[in-house]
């Protein structure tokens, strides 16, 4: 049975939009894409600013598929990281498959920070408000977060019927 599941896609070095776009157009299955914004960095080292969307598919994929998918996105834009929470140019994070908890080895769904970051949850609340009303204290995090997430625009529409 399908399941509508939710990535979250960021990138802050090189071609920052073209990465974004690059992992759009290879992802299978996807249903919906949101508009993309600017975002300060949370925590790391010094670095610049992101540009993040949330992206819809509609899939049979498992949990460890998906996982694997988004690996494969986040090596196919060549991904350079030295340091953990540095800078990338793509970091594709699994958040969503329709309320399943995962808690294995290498994979922990939902998302165990989604729930605390703007860049997530202002994206997210564009495709699925309902879901994002339901996190607990998602209004207040996302109302602290409303002067560093910044909406720059929309990707090409790659999705098969334009949903
Ligand atoms: O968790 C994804 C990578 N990441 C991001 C991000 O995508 N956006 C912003 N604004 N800050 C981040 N810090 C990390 S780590």
């Amino acid at each position: 049975m399908k399941r509508t599941v939710y990535l979250g896609l960021g990138s802050n070095l090189g071609n920052r939009l073209e990465y974004l776009q690059l992992a759009v157009s290879n992802l299978p299955d996807v249903s919906k894409v949101s508009p993309v914004y600017e975002t300060a960095p949370v925590g790391g080292p010094d670095q610049g600013p992101y540009l993040n969307c949330v992206v819809q598919l509609k899939t049979e994929l498992t949990g460890q598929d998906l996982l694997a998918e988004c690996q494969k996105q986040e090596k196919l834009a060549d991904r350079i990281r030295k340091e953990r929470w540095g800078p990338r140019t793509l970091d594709v994070d699994l958040l969503w498959i329709d309320g399943e908890v995962i808690e294995e080895e290498n994979l922990t769904v939902p998302h165990p920070r989604m729930k605390e970051r703007g860049f997530v949850l202002i994206p997210l609340r564009d495709l699925d408000p309902t879901l994002v009303d339901s996190f607990p204290n998602s209004q207040k995090v996302i109302s602290g977060d409303l002067d560093s997430v910044i909406k720059i625009g929309t990707l090409l529409d790659e999705t098969p019927n334009g949903e």
